[in-house]
C-alpha cells in the first residue's frame, strides 16, 4: 500500500461520484417536471476517505492491490426520499438504467442492521471514461428516507466519536430511537395515503354530480320535461343529505332514462 499515488488512485471514483449526482439530481428534475412529484428529495456523494478505506481492508481481510474490487463503497452515493415508498420506486428506476450495471442489492429495510441501521443499498458497476480508456468502477448507491437519513447521520456520528466503543445503554437508546424514526416514516406514509384516498373521493364526488346534472339537462333536451324535474328533485334532496352513494344510483337512472328517451326518439 506504500507509495500509492492515492490522488491518481481516487481519480475515477471521484469522477464516477460527479458524474452519478448530476444524473440522479436530473433524474429528480424530470420526474418533477413530468410528474410534479419527485420521489427524490435531494442527492448527495462522496469518496471514501483514505483512512477509512484502510481500515476497512484491514477488517475485511482485503489485500492492497485488490481494494478496487474488494471495496464496494469507495465511490458513494446517497438518495434522499420523503416517504419508504419512494425508495422502492428510485430502485426500480435504477435497476432499468442503462448507463450502469448492477452488481448486487442489499435490502437494510426489511433486515434492518442489529444497529437499528435502515437503508437500501445498491452495488453498481460504473464504466467511467479516463484519458487512458474505459474503467469500470464499484460504487454504492444508498437510497433511504429523510428519517432514517437523521438517524444515520447522527448515529455514525457518536460512532465516531466514540470510536465503535458506545455505551451499552446508549446503543439500546439508539436502537429505539431508530425504531421511533421508521414509526414516523409508517405514520407519514399512511397520513399521505389518507391525503391520496380524500382527493380520489372527492373527485368522485364531483363526479357524480356533473354526470347527475348533465343527464338531466339531456332529458330537458329530449323534452322528457316531468321527468327531468322529478330527477332534480330527488337530486337537490340527496346532495342536501350529501348522499353520495344516493346520488351514484341517482346518475345511473337518468342514464337510463336518457337512453330510453334517445331509442324512442329514433322509433
Ligand atoms: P441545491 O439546489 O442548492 O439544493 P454539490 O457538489 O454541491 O452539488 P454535494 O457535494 O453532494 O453537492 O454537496 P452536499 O453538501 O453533500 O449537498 C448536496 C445537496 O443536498 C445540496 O444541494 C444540499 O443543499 C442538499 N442537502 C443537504 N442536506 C439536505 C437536507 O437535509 N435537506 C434537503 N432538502 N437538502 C439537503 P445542491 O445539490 O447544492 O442543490
Ligand atoms: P463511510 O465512508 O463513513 O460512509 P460493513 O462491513 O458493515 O462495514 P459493508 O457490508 O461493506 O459494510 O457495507 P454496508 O454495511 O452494506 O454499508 C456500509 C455503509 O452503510 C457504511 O459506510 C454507512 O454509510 C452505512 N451503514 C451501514 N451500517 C450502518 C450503521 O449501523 N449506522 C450508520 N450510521 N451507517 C451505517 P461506512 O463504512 O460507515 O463508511
Amino acid at each position: 500500500m506504500d507509495g500509492r499515488d492515492w490522488g491518481l488512485f481516487l481519480q475515477p471514483y471521484e469522477q464516477a461520484v460527479e458524474e452519478l449526482k448530476v444524473k440522479f439530481k436530473t433524474m429528480r428534475t424530470e420526474l418533477k417536471l413530468r410528474e410534479a412529484y419527485a420521489p427524490i428529495e435531494f442527492v448527495t456523494g462522496r469518496t471514501k476517505r483514505i483512512s477509512s478505506i484502510l481500515e476497512k481492508a484491514k477488517r475485511l481481510g482485503v489485500a492492497s492491490d485488490q481494494l478496487d474490487t474488494g471495496i464496494e463503497d469507495i465511490a458513494g452515493i446517497r438518495i434522499m426520499c420523503q416517504f419508504v415508498d419512494d425508495i422502492h420506486r428510485v430502485a426500480g428506476l435504477i435497476r432499468t438504467r442503462r448507463d450502469l450495471q448492477l452488481v448486487y442489492e442489499k435490502d437494510y429495510i426489511t433486515n434492518y442492521k442489529d444497529s437499528g441501521y435502515r437503508s437500501y443499498h445498491i452495488i453498481v458497476k460504473y464504466p467511467v471514461q479516463t484519458a487512458l480508456g474505459y474503467k469500470d468502477v464499484l460504487a454504492e448507491i444508498q437510497i433511504r428516507t429523510l428519517a432514517m437519513n437523521f438517524w444515520a447521520t447522527i448515529e455514525h456520528s457518536l460512532n465516531y466519536k466514540f470510536k465503535e466503543s458506545l455505551p451499552d445503554d446508549v446503543r439500546i437508546r439508539l436502537k429505539k430511537a431508530a425504531e421511533a424514526a421508521f414509526h414516523l416514516d409508517t405514520e407519514m406514509t399512511s397520513i399521505r395515503q389518507e391525503i391520496l384516498d380524500a382527493q380520489t373521493e372527492f373527485e368522485e364526488q364531483s363526479n357524480v354530480v356533473s354526470r347527475a346534472l348533465n343527464g338531466i339537462q339531456d332529458l330537458y333536451f329530449y323534452n322528457r320535461v316531468r321527468e327531468a324535474a322529478q330527477f332534480q328533485m330527488k337530486f337537490n334532496e340527496l346532495f342536501e343529505q350529501e348522499d353520495y352513494p344516493g346520488l351514484n344510483g341517482l346518475a345511473t337512472d337518468i342514464g337510463i332514462s336518457i337512453s330510453k328517451a334517445k331509442r324512442s326518439g329514433q322509433s
